[in-house]
């Protein structure tokens, strides 16, 4: 693999998914594939799982890793191209990340949304920029528009918890927040979902269609009682609006996942990728009780980010690398 930043960068999904089961099961029989190597991790936003899984993924395969809140500790970044930077950005992404690239032999980075330019975002420009200047190979650890690694971690989890021959179903439901989010985290889970054998239902309310260019495949249907029904597994998530970009539309009905609206599913297991706003998106009751899948989730991270490192060493790296 030479770079992960979706879902297209891997070949096959299952072997990936089968390779990640192996993997967590002997975590360190690559303990020396990375000796070396080094992995610079940079964030232009908040971090726990993402930050702390890929550190201990990297480690687990010999790297050195180094972190960098590039938004808090770095200079303030330039992203136009041509810009003249009399005003307040100090360095440009051209220079920043050629930088980085020298000092790091593969580049994991997370940039987030604006929220406020829906062209801006899906065009991916921060990421991009990155990718080009740094030259080394990037793992996106969540973009503007995607959330790879934890749809990775995502999948081995709905695998390891279905162990029946029938395709599950899995409904990836919509869920109150008090602030405007990102798509990312259900484009992603969209984009992969469509592409593991489920029956993948989403459920929002009028108005938080996500893009088409996710969600191909899926059946959309804005009962969320109707969605439920006979679920395997249910994927509790705000997002803000695509089409009204940004914007969060004010609901009459509680969307908020209870033990109460799991009755109508097949006794679903219940996920989410964290953080959660306890009793706003999820209550407590589902969270704290048996059907919760949120720290399997988490620690799959682990696995998710091991495999997608390995896969990019083994073809950047080995001689005749191949993946
Ligand atoms: C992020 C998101 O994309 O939804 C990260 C998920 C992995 N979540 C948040 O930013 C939550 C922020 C909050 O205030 O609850």
């Amino acid at each position: 693999m030479k770079q992960f930043t979706n879902v297209n960068d891997i070949e096959n999904i299952h072997d990936l998914i089968n390779e990640a089961l192996l993997i967590k099961r002997n975590p360190y029989a690559f303990s020396e594939l990375g000796k070396n190597k080094t992995l610079g991790l940079i964030f232009l936003n908040a971090s726990l799982r993402t930050r702390l899984s890929t550190q201990k993924a990297a480690m687990n395969l010999g790297m050195h890793v180094m972190v960098m809140n590039i938004d808090k500790e770095g200079w303030a970044l330039e992203m136009e191209d041509g810009a003249i930077m009399n005003g307040s950005t100090v360095e440009h992404v051209k220079d920043a990340a050629a930088v980085v690239g020298q000092y790091c032999d593969i580049i994991g980075i997370r940039c987030f949304p604006s929220l406020k330019n829906k062209e801006e975002d899906y065009s991916e420009n921060v990421l991009l920029k990155f990718m080009t200047y740094c030259k080394v190979p990037v793992v996106s650890l969540e973009s503007a528009t995607l959330h790879p690694l934890q749809s990775f971690a995502d999948v081995i989890t709905i695998k390891e918890n279905w162990k029946k021959v029938e395709k599950p179903k899995v409904v990836l439901t919509w869920a109150p927040h008090v602030k405007s989010l990102p798509q990312a985290v259900a484009n992603s889970f969209a984009e992969w979902l469509c592409k593991v054998d489920a029956d993948f239902v989403i459920t929002h309310p009028k108005g938080y269609e996500l893009s088409r260019k996710f969600t191909k495949g899926a059946k959309i249907i804005y009962n969320q009682e109707e969605a439920l029904e006979d679920a395997d597994f249910v994927y509790v998530k705000n997002w803000s609006c695509y089409t009204d970009y940004g914007k969060m539309i004010p609901q009459e009905k509680d969307w908020m996942l209870t033990n109460e609206k799991l009755k109508i599913t097949n006794e679903a297991k219940v996920m989410h990728c964290l953080p959660v706003r306890r009793n706003v998106e999820l209550s407590d009751e589902v969270l704290d009780g048996k059907k919760s899948l949120v720290l399997e989730q988490a620690n799959n991270r682990l696995y998710a980010a091991q495999t997608i490192l390995k896969k990019i060493i083994e073809f950047n790296f080995l001689p005749f690398g191949e993946d």
